[in-house]
């Protein structure tokens, strides 16, 4: 519902605060409203129990130059009131999802974090979500893995760590969901479709008013809780650079990203700080190459920034964080997920432009996990598999113009068996759609890059090269693509 207000010249944005009952929204809201020095509102309780919402006002921080007001607001989590819940979330430009760390709690954890996927999951864009796992204090709390891993294996989630009940973490929560919401309030702005209109509601007795209305009609849309009619969407006049960051680079390391990076210089927008929070919370080592660029890692994740990715002009290095970001929207699908790039505030009138990439398993991850495998003929089936996937990566990346090169570490495999690409995107600091060469040399391929790894791989078990090659040729000729198999004993054999 995010939106300014014109009479009033402020950004309006909703930060919800949803999860299932017990968990601590309340708690949230009443410990922020005291650390923000804000009133809480709440609207109706019985023995305690949110009926409606409670509601925080908040005014700090700037967006282009505006104040930002941020209306605080925490559903009711009893599932009977799931529907009041779920109006309140359609109005929401992030979400604190509060989770109770107790292993008992987890199934109503997971159950009610479903129902806000389903919320969520049309609105574009899209709107944040930050896990806090609350009651880190009581005994038995699970991990934040398990809480990961019972919420969304599959989906990269903002974690923090609360206990809302002395304050610990609440307001770091707090932060970085009004960090997402921006996110999603700068991509409006650039789509030009941040409605100027003064806020339909604008306290919580209004909230409350506007529940119980809609609650007595049919109720459909919820736009008389959030916004009104919107009456006009109007172009905003052009954007203002955001601060950069003062401290100068200490060591000669640079600073590397995290989720304060301002607005707009993160990509993709409120996923892309995401992936900033949870990589940069475990990255372990950084080093410079002779090539001189910048490398992160830590088990998870891999960072890298290139040289030619310093800025001293924050239009320039706007100008290169878009176009980088188009060649990536262009082949988002062939791409492993999750990753992101980001434009770093480094000292006054500097810039530094990264890519964030998950560690996925690749072919070479693949390959040495096969040749632990003692069974010759499932090593060749495997082995096609793998030279399969690299071939057409190839074909599909490099042949096409979108890479330069590849490697079998830089191709992992999708669901549905696709090759990916798994490694760093490529930067040339221009426009990147064509960088590959034009030329597939299948023979060439095979030659200088397969038959090298198949040699080193099968070097400590030179008996079993035959009985190998004979079931890769099975294979492939089944597969009709017999040549290949060829070429690689050719290749194996003639060194
Ligand atoms: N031990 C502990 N108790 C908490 C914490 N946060 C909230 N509580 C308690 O959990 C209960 C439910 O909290 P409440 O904020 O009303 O949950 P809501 O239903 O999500 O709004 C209350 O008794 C709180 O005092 C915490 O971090 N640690
Ligand atoms: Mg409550």
């Amino acid at each position: 519902m995010a939106l300014l207000d014109p009479r009033r010249g402020c950004i309006v944005i909703r930060v919800i605060y949803d999860g299932p009952a017990f968990a601590g929204k309340t708690t949230n809201l009443r410990t922020l409203a005291r650390s923000l020095e804000s009133k809480l509102y709440s609207g109706e309780e019985s023995d305690g129990r949110t009926l409606y919402f409670d509601w925080v006002d908040y005014m700090g921080g700037l967006f282009e130059g505006m104040p930002i007001r941020c209306q605080i607001v925490s559903v009711p989590g009893q599932r009977i009131l799931e529907r009041r819940r779920r109006l309140l979330l359609e109005t929401s430009d992030v979400v604190v999802f509060v989770a109770d760390s107790r292993s008992e709690r987890l199934m109503e954890n997971v159950r009610s974090f479903k129902v806000l996927g389903q919320v969520l999951a049309p609105m574009v864009p899209p709107v944040g979500i930050v896990v806090q796992a609350n009651k880190r204090d009581l005994k038995g709390a699970i991990t934040l893995d398990a809480l990961r891993d019972a919420l969304d294996r599959d989906r990269l989630l903002a974690l923090t760590e609360a206990v809302a009940e002395s304050g610990e973490g609440v307001r770091e929560t707090f932060v970085l969901a009004v960090r997402l919401a921006l996110d999603r309030v700068r991509e409006l702005w650039n789509r030009k479709e941040l409605p100027k209109i003064e806020p339909g509601i604008d306290d919580g007795g209004q909230l409350l008013s506007a529940m119980k209305a809609t609650e007595g009609e049919n109720l459909a849309s919820l736009s008389s809780l959030g916004l009104g009619a919107i009456e006009r969407r109007s172009p905003i006049e052009a954007a203002a650079p955001p601060p950069p960051a003062s401290p100068p680079p200490s060591g000669g390391v640079p600073p590397l990203p995290d989720a304060s990076v301002p607005p707009g210089l993160v990509w993709p927008p409120v996923e892309g700080r995401i992936v900033v929070h949870e990589s940069t919370r475990v990255m372990t080592r950084i080093e410079r190459r002779e090539s001189g660029d910048w490398l992160g890692f830590s088990s998870e994740w891999m960072l890298r920034s290139p040289l030619k990715g310093l800025f001293f002009h924050l239009e320039e290095a706007r100008a290169a964080l878009v176009s980088w970001a188009r060649w990536h929207s262009a082949v988002a699908e062939r791409l492993s997920q999750p990753r992101c790039i980001v434009l770093m505030p480094e000292a006054s009138e500097v810039w530094r432009l990264w890519q964030i990439v998950r560690r996925v398993p690749t072919l070479s991850d693949t390959a040495r996990e096969l040749f632990e495998q003692s069974d010759d003929l499932l090593l060749g089936e495997g082995l096609f598999k793998i030279i399969d996937l690299r071939l057409r990566a190839e074909r599909d990346f490099v042949t096409t113009g979108w890479l330069g090169r590849l490697g079998f570490s830089s191709v992992s495999v999708s669901e549905a068996g696709a090759p990916l690409f798994a490694g760093f995107s490529p930067y040339s600091g221009r426009s990147l759609s064509t960088v590959g060469s034009a030329k597939f040399d299948e023979d060439r391929l095979i030659r200088d890059e397969l038959a090298p790894l198949l040699r080193g791989e099968l070097r400590i078990a030179p008996h079993r090269i035959p009985a190998v090659l004979t079931s890769l040729r099975k294979v492939a000729t089944a597969n009709r693509r017999g040549h290949i198999a060829k070429s690689i004993q050719q290749s194996l054999l003639g060194s």
